[in-house]
């Protein structure tokens, strides 16, 4: 390809840079504002793309604040160590009126004269210090003891509402507090649950865990968000109050909680703690009280602080809304991977806003460590507001012949034996028959990703089970009109619709096949490449591990995971009866070989695609590149000869950029592709 910067040289290389990088922040920093973009995404797209093409063709020209450099990907050791020059404070705890009056009391017997307070919504987060030169964004930071802290750089790069750069060129350090905003969290913990893996506590835990992840890509999927509220030192700010400096912060382009308020008396602070108090349960993020505030930053500098907190603030905490309710049974209920998750059914009971009667147990370390009984009264409290938990048990309402719940050995579903894989806490049933996983099982081999069979969903696929119409997937390519017909609310239209949608998907490429069989470890991208490697089952039963693993560099986890799976007799009978009732087994995108002849530019080519493309999907981009020899790898490595880079990008551009591989916007490739086309 010709060099396509057409950049003439260095200086009007620098001043387009420049021009770019100014009005693609600005259209980040809107973005996040107005939580809308106002810029058609190919227009953003297409600038993003010539900044990179621009950076890559004079790499002295990217800078920190570059939008291409807000990428995850960079997996630590360990954090390296910041020393806060100005210590970052926590804060003293109140928890009634009275107490929060002495406190005011102590600070007016201080001034001599009233004082206004600033009272701000406590958030459920964690601290965190950002550090800008020159107004460029240059280091960010956990509180950890005040003194020192983790350098967190690369993982807050990753999160939307922190400027990278200020809309003044400030050398300053900005704290404020990193939270998960409730639907992110309920989110979050489900998909652990679901795979056995340990929950979050709560969204300050989930904040926690996710800022100290070594992998800045997971904590991009995290949805982390800030508040910003205080600055090391206010010398760079012109504003003389706590209210002003939100202000000038949010002017700046931070985001700041809007809910703050300048309180002239004790009854101001009052009304304000009450209707948030009541609000709680309705904000899309955690709070755990109110921050108050001397309103005026000379009178702060003045008070100063004791060696953790400052004599001008104080935390009212809100009484975590907690109410008593009886334990009446615990459930045990068998998820699709076989992992066996207990529930507590209670009493409903009405909890933060909502009518609460169930609550998860997660597993049964966790029923051990709380002792839950069966007649127990238990107090209940939402983790972030949210998520219902059992915080203790009242031990002085135990009825006397309450017995320690018994843990299941055997499946609930299936009676099979049940048991903890490797180091997990999950209690699993790995009988493959199981009537619950084989009904979450066909729901997943129908669903759209899989083998997208319309209309067979949950409740049609536990009648055929229930009838005995259907126990394995091959079944599915067996049932008969009659049969559906014995259905309720199964007309003669819906069973024709649905007998064609399974029809149909007897023509599916063999990735599709593999997701919807449901093999540990093996979802839709890796289901593709494994297809897309082997060409046909019957090769990709008969591999060796390590041939999987190495594909793409998958791994070991993965290639273990599908030979135990081949190795089994019913699988193999499975997949007879498969190819019995004609489902493709094969690979339908064309081989690598195949395209070797075609003369396209992309023949023979490794190409790897990221970021978001507009002007077509992911899938037909790949069908595309695959339908002209190219092999669309999911990994960026020293064998890619093109990296496709879409909007937002992430850590697959920057490692293309470090392994100096050609990266293309989606522009030149469509243009590509027209010119191929009339080759
Ligand atoms: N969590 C908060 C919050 C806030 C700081 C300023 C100097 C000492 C306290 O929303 N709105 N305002 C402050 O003011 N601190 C907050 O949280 C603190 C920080 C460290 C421990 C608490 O999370």
């Amino acid at each position: 390809m010709a060099d396509k910067t057409n950049a003439t040289d260095v200086t009007q290389a620098t001043e387009e840079v420049t021009a770019l990088r100014t009005q693609l922040n600005e259209w980040r920093r809107q973005y996040y504002d107005e939580d809308a973009p106002n810029v058609e995404d190919d227009v953003y797209d297409r600038q993003y793309a010539r900044l990179v093409e621009l950076e890559q063709a004079y790499p002295q020209l990217v800078t920190p604040d570059s939008p291409t450099q807000l990428v995850g990907g960079t997996v630590r050791a360990g954090f390296t160590k910041v020393t806060h020059a100005i210590p970052m404070l926590s804060l003293g705890d109140v928890f009634s009126q009275a107490e929060l009056k002495e406190f005011t009391e102590r600070v007016e017997q201080n001034v001599g004269e009233p004082v206004d307070y600033n009272c701000e919504l406590k958030i459920d987060g964690l601290a965190l210090s950002l550090r800008y030169e020159e107004g460029v964004l240059v280091q960010g930071a956990t509180r950890g003891n005040g003194t020192i802290g983790e350098d967190i750089t690369a993982n807050i790069k990753t999160i939307k509402s922190i400027p990278q750069k200020l809309t003044r060129p400030l050398t300053i350090e900005v704290r404020g507090e990193c939270y998960m905003p409730k639907a992110a969290f309920a989110a979050l913990n489900e998909r652990r649950e679901a795979a056995g893996e340990p929950v979050f506590a709560n969204p300050r835990n989930a904040a926690a865990g996710t800022l100290r992840q070594l992998d800045s890509r997971v904590v991009a999927e995290r949805q982390l968000s800030t508040f910003m509220y205080n600055v090391a030192d206010y010398e760079p700010l012109t504003a003389r109050t706590q209210s002003e400096m939100l202000t000038e912060l949010a002017d700046l382009g931070f985001a700041t909680n809007p809910d703050f308020k300048v309180a002239h008396s004790m009854a101001d602070i009052f009304s304000y703690i009450d209707r948030y108090q009541n609000q709680r349960a309705d904000l899309a993020y955690g709070i755990d009280g109110i921050v108050i505030k001397a309103n005026s930053l000379p009178l702060q500098r003045s008070l100063g602080a004791t060696v953790k907190v400052p004599r001008w603030a104080i935390a009212f905490k809100f009484p975590p809304d907690e109410q008593p309710t009886l334990l009446l049974e615990v459930e045990w209920t068998v998820g699709r991977t076989g992992v066996v998750t207990p529930t507590a059914v209670m009493e409903p009971v009405q909890l933060a806003g909502t009518t609460v009667a169930r609550a998860s147990l997660h597993n049964p370390d966790y029923v051990a460590a709380k002792d839950v009984r069966i007649g127990d009264t238990v107090l209940l409290h939402k983790a972030g507001d949210i998520i219902p938990e059992i915080s203790a048990v009242d031990m002085t309402k135990r009825p006397k012949d309450a017995e320690p719940l018994v843990i299941p050995t055997t499946c609930p579903s299936c009676e099979a034996p049940l048991v903890h894989l490797e180091d997990e806490v999950a209690l699993r049933c790995i009988n493959p028959k199981c009537p619950a996983q084989v009904q979450e099982g066909l729901v997943h081999f129908a669903s759209r990703n899989a083998m997208n069979i319309d209309g067979l969903g949950p409740r049609i696929i536990a009648q055929l089970y229930t009838n005995h119409l259907v126990t394995d997937v091959a079944d599915l390519y067996r049932l008969t009109t009659e049969q559906l017909l014995t259905l309720d609310k199964v007309k003669d239209k819906s069973a024709e619709k649905l007998l064609t949608a399974i029809d149909r998907s007897r023509d599916n490429s063999l990735e599709r096949l593999l997701f919807g069989l449901g093999i540990r470890h093996v979802g839709a991208k890796v289901a593709r490449l494994i297809a897309q490697h082997f060409g046909s089952i019957e090769a990709l039963m008969g591999a060796a591990q390590e041939e999987i693993a190495e594909i793409d560099s998958m791994g070991d986890v993965i290639a273990d995971a599908v030979v135990q799976y081949f190795a089994s007799e019913e699988v193999h009978t499975l997949i007879t009866e498969l190819q019995e009732v004609k489902v493709n087994t094969t690979y339908q995108g064309p081989s690598v070989e195949v395209a070797e002849e075609s003369n396209s530019w992309f023949a023979g080519k490794r190409v790897v695609l990221t970021g978001k493309l507009t002007s077509f999907t992911r899938g037909d981009a790949t069908q595309w590149l695959q339908a002209n020899g190219a092999t669309v790898t999911g990994s960026v490595s020293k064998k890619t000869d093109l990296v496709i880079a879409g909007s937002d990008a992430g850590s697959k551009l920057q490692k293309a950029q470090q392994l100096d591989i050609t990266v293309w916007d989606e522009a030149q490739f469509s243009e590509t592709m027209r010119e191929d086309a009339q080759a």
